[in-house]
């Protein structure tokens, strides 16, 4: 009895190696060497420099929260996922030693000392953002200046056919026209089946506006990272070094397997091991990029927010699904200087995103790690470009929906 038992769990465990052994990622050198997937290629020509804009200082307490809360706390017809979770400030370290993009400034290593906030569990959905719309009447800069980029294996061969340009270093992104947050795929596409799913096509400028209005702000790059971090050191992933590891109840699972399998001696261990849930983290690209996107994890395009497990300090898809605006202006010098609450470079011209996409693959682009980090111009908007947003004190309206207190 207890060989036969022995002899499952090595059968399990070899193929639990096989599925694990990053076979989605044959290819482990990067196709080229700063790996760019043209995500900060896509950007509005504009050529003046921005000036600095102070949208919070985190040295007051004296949030405005209270002014919008009665805007933000009404009715959705959809459940809402604004929900916030509280961060306990402290020291970690920001950026890496050992840098896959240098030319990104994911380095060096430096200590950051954090105050206490609150971050979004969720990113923005498209319910949240629309619910923003609806009161406010606020209209994107994608819908004011006309267009939009998109991947491009996501259009309709219609939508396609009538574009005539294309992004010369990352020829996969279209700027589509009609194309914003409720036609993410341009005039023939709609959000109706999405509402759950990030919002995209949101500039920097328009998060800006949704966090004012549910008083809350962007987190700081700094924040972000924290955040993504949860509480691990050094680590890749918001949760540890592998990209796919069977978590607690891969083992949960397998003990009930053997039991089962004892009981009914007829029980399909097969089908069980296949399911995807205790397999995928974060909703990425698996296949050849840009030509074949299996959608492995379940997703091609976006996830619904509230899909993949979370991270230590509950939040969803810190990682992947979509990138996330930050408040920082963009700079790739960093100095191993500790700092206390930075809030980045006091000007600039891009403001940094993190967290990667549903576009990105680890052959091109492996920008789905804590410590990396691109750069758009605040106009900018994309179809794998969303945000979600911070608070110094959590907003009034929201202290009865919190918990998840870590
Ligand atoms: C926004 O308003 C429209 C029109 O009244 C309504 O159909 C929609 O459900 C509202 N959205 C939300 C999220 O409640
Ligand atoms: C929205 O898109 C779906 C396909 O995703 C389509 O079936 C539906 O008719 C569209 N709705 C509207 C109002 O265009
Ligand atoms: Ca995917
Ligand atoms: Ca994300």
């Amino acid at each position: 009895m207890m060989s036969v038992v022995i002899v499952l769990f090595a059968v399990l465990n070899t193929y639990r190696t096989e599925e694990l052994s990053d076979n989605i990622f044959k290819d482990d050198k990067l196709k080229n060497s700063d790996g760019s997937c043209g995500c900060s290629s896509i950007k509005r020509n504009t050529e003046e420099n921005f000036e600095s804009t102070k949208i919070f200082d985190t040295s007051s307490k004296n949030i405005v929260a209270e002014k919008y809360s009665s805007a933000a706390n009404i009715q959705s017809v959809y459940p809402r996922t604004n929900k916030m979770v509280f961060i306990k400030g402290g020291k970690f370290n920001m950026g890496t030693d050992e840098p896959v993009f240098i030319a990104d400034g994911e380095g060096p290593s430096r200590e950051v000392t954090l105050s206490d906030y609150h971050l979004d569990s969720y990113e923005v959905s498209n319910a949240e953002f629309e619910l923003f719309v609806n009161a406010t009447g606020y209209t994107t800069e994608a819908e004011s200046f006309g267009d939009s980029f998109v991947f491009e294996s996501l259009l309709s061969e219609q939508t396609k056919s009538g574009i005539t340009q294309a992004v010369a270093a990352a020829p996969w992104w279209l700027p589509v026209k009609g194309c914003n947050w409720k036609h993410p795929e341009g005039p023939d596409s709609n959000i109706t089946e999405r509402m759950d799913h990030p919002v995209v096509h949101i500039s920097w400028n328009d998060a800006v506006a949704y966090c004012k209005w549910a008083g809350k702000r962007l987190p700081t790059e700094a924040e972000w990272e924290y955040a993504c971090r949860g509480g691990l050191k050094d680590r890749l992933f918001p949760w540890g070094n592998k990209l796919n590891p069977m978590d607690k109840h891969w083992y949960v699972l397998k003990l009930n397997i053997i039991a089962t399998f004892f009981i009914s001696q007829k029980y399909s261990i097969h089908t069980c091991i296949n399911k995807k849930e205790f397999i995928f983290r974060a909703n990425i690209w698996q296949g050849e990029f840009p030509e074949t996107n299996t959608g492995e994890d379940g997703y091609i395009g976006t996830a619904p927010v509230t899909e993949f497990p979370t991270n230590a300090f509950s939040l969803h898809n810190m990682v992947g699904n979509v990138w996330e605006w930050t408040a920082d202006w963009w700079n790739i010098k960093h100095t191993r200087t500790p700092t206390v609450n930075p809030t980045g470079p006091q000007s600039g011209k891009d403001r940094v995103k993190k967290g990667g996409s549903y576009l990105c693959h680890k052959s091109y682009c492996y920008r789905y790690r804590c410590a990396a980090r691109s750069q758009n111009t605040p106009d900018s908007s994309a179809g794998n470009l969303g945000f979600r947003c911070a608070a110094t004190l959590l907003p009034e309206y929201l202290k009865e929906h919190t918990y998840d207190k870590n």
